[in-house]
């Protein structure tokens, strides 16, 4: 294939007249550095006009839908879900073979085991809380989105130059991936993911009530490869997680440092803590062999009284929650939940900690006491710091050097500002606030109920997401966004860091195993076969797409055989896009411009079956299908 395939000279966009200047600018990644002074203006501007474009991307979590969706912000448009760990209808996430493989080969032996007993190959549910870019220096680098699910153990990888799920690893050891944030100096580096809830550490069925025998695991993997690098075996339990921007320390929080089994136990304590992880002593205990191997993983023990510098325990109150590094690259907030405190935390005293044993608290500088309920903390990037009130649903505005004054006895109010959201905030985000480049235009309030904000649809409510400006000195609440189950997180991205392409290159590595199969069979994918090849009770089926039709117009195969069906689509154009849908089979799959994609089923279905392009790619898109003759099982 020619360079002239991967650069496509005609965007549907351009051809279509609208605003071409500005989709070219923004296609090619200049968008950003030739800001119209329009733009550079309207900082307090959530209302595009039709045709304008984002000056953000939003990257969502999706909760128990198992997704990821993209936004644009302001305008907080939904431009894009991408399946993850769930099953999607429109794309054959969960059904293609290059899906199934990325599904399934980061699955443990005893977890495919178990599924197999249940007639699947793979999880079709998940619960994706946390999303968030790689970093490279501090800041995002457009490489990789990681996000967790907690709901089966694993870590799943979007690559952002076409916004598809590459890779998927079930973490072993750990249970039920919650907290997840990327290194963020020197890059990522390290992915760290905290398996929320205690277990045996070898859970095979002979313990149960020795909660002493129970632990949790903090887990770093390779962002690159993601394999698993090491991990470290906690007293407490752990909830979420982030880092340094030093490359030295990662921090998580813990609401169960009892290792309570019921609510009760668990919120006995007035005090809970946070774990600092030392990386460097980590890395080197590893190098020294002060490890047990569990399941191919090394595992360290940071448990309290080991005597080791692996870890330190800072006591916090009450059962805190979020964890937020602040722009400024030195304060960590650990968000009380239920405490009405933050407690910030100093990274330039950490190494006191460890060098010197000095109290696990002297690394504390405030604890602004901001309402009741704090879940998560984002910043402006100018001293400001956000944080949700659960309870009091609200999010706070606090200025962080007079937090630390205050604390040190001065006579000043570190809180600025209090804004009403509906209701009840969980996670918000800044613009660029996870990282050395807040610029402090916008907030996302991430609210748990919608209750009376949208007309009502039944006893299931939406969430609301409330855009806020936080550019002037008070807040303002510009907009309600209604999503489905259920964000907990999300990340406010400026544009110039992400430049996905329009059309697949014809050498992706997703479809690579077609790409063999098809050698071996003798023919190139772009190509297709005039006839399916036969091999056994195997047939591959090879084709293309160019629209509005498919290069066969009918196959023959016989009942009971095992069908492969590969589409190439040979359009080169932008958002030319077609599907294969095998009707009354269960089959469907999108196929993106210089993509392919395959599917494999039984043919366990005598007689004449169309099948037809689901995604709408032209004025005969109806007319874009063809026939698979299923020969009857001789009798
Ligand atoms: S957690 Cu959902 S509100 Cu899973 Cu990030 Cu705090
Ligand atoms: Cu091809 Cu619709």
């Amino acid at each position: 294939m020619t360079e002239e395939i991967k650069t496509p000279k005609v965007t549907r966009r351009g051809v279509l007249g609208a605003t071409a200047t500005g989709a070219v600018l923004a296609g090619t990644g200049i968008g950003a550095t030739l800001m119209t002074a329009k733009e550079a203006s309207a900082a307090a501007k959530a209302n595009l006009e039709p045709g304008e474009l984002d000056e953000y991307y939003g990257f969502w979590s999706s909760g128990q839908t198992g997704e990821l969706r993209i936004l644009g912000v302001p305008s907080m448009r939904e431009l894009m879900r991408v399946p993850v760990f769930n099953r999607c209808s429109a794309t054959g996430w969960g059904q293609t073979n290059e899906s199934l493989k990325v599904l399934t080969e980061g699955l443990l032996p005893e977890t495919k085991a178990y599924l197999a007993a249940n007639g699947k190959v793979t999880y079709d549910n998940g619960d994706l809380h946390h999303p968030h870019m790689s970093f490279t220096d501090g800041t995002y680098d457009g490489r990789f989105l990681f996000m967790n699910d907690k709901a089966n153990t694993r870590v799943a990888r979007v690559r952002c130059d076409v916004m598809k799920c590459d890779k998927i690893i079930e973490i072993p050891n750990a249970h039920d991936i919650h907290g997840l944030r990327p290194q963020k100096f020197p890059r990522t580096g390290y992915v760290f993911a905290n398996g929320e809830h205690e277990a045996p550490l070898v859970n095979d069925g002979q313990i149960l009530d020795e909660p002493d025998k129970y632990v949790n695991i903090f887990t770093a993997i390779d962002g690159d490869t993601m394999e698993i690098a090491w991990q470290v075996i906690v007293s407490g339990n752990l909830d979420n997680t982030d880092c340094d921007y030093q490359g030295k320390y990662a921090f998580s929080t813990s609401y169960n440092s009892e290792m309570g089994m019921n609510l009760a136990e668990m919120t006995e304590a007035e005090m809970d803590h946070v774990v600092v992880f030392n990386l460097k002593e980590i890395e080197a205990g590893i190098a020294a062999g002060d490890f047990q191997e569990l399941n191919g993983v090394k595992v360290v023990d940071g448990r309290k009284g080991q005597n080791k510098n692996y870890t330190r325990y800072i006591p916090i109150p009450n059962s805190p929650h979020g964890c937020n590094a602040a722009p400024d690259k030195q304060h960590i907030m650990i968000n009380g939940k239920l405490s009405p405190t933050v407690s910030v935390i100093d990274v330039t005293k950490l190494d006191a900690l460890f060098a010197e044993n000095a109290d696990e608290r002297s690394c504390i500088v405030a604890e602004p006491e901001l309402g009741l309920g704090p879940l998560h903390t984002a910043f402006d990037g100018k001293g400001n710091a956000f944080t949700t009130l659960f309870l009091d649903s609200q999010v706070v505005k606090w200025n962080i050097a007079d937090a630390i004054a205050a604390f040190g006895g001065a006579d000043v109010d570190p809180i600025k500002d209090k804004v009403d959201v509906h209701y009840q905030p969980g996670h918000n985000s800044t613009s660029m606030g996870e990282t050395a480049e807040a610029d402090g235009k916008w907030l996302i309030s991430m609210n748990k109920f919608s209750k009376d904000r949208f007309l009502n649809v039944g006893p299931l409510k939406p969430e609301n997401e409330q855009l806020i400006d936080i550019s002037g000195d008070k807040m303002k609440v510009v907009h309600d966004g209604p999503t489905f189950a259920e964000p907990h997180d999300s990340i406010v991205v400026h544009r110039s860091k992400v430049n996905p392409v329009n059309v697949w290159n014809r050498d992706d590595p997703m479809w690579e195993d077609a790409r063999q199969q098809a050698a071996a069979d003798g023919v190139a994918l772009e190509d297709g076969a005039d006839e399916p090849i036969r091999d056994g009770n195997k047939v591959r089926v090879y084709m293309t797409s160019v629209a509005p039709t498919f290069s066969l117009e009918k196959f023959t195969v016989k009942q009971g055989d095992e069908v492969t069906i590969y589409v190439t689509n040979l359009d080169d154009v932008d958002d030319v896009t077609h599907g294969l849908c095998m009707a009354n089979f269960g089959i469907a799959m999108e196929i993106a411009p210089q993509a392919t994609a395959s599917v494999t089923f039984i043919a366990d279905r005598p007689g004449v079956h169309w099948f037809y392009c689901q995604w709408f790619c032209h004025a005969l898109h109806m007319e874009m299908r063809g026939r698979m003759f299923v020969e009857p099982r001789a009798s």
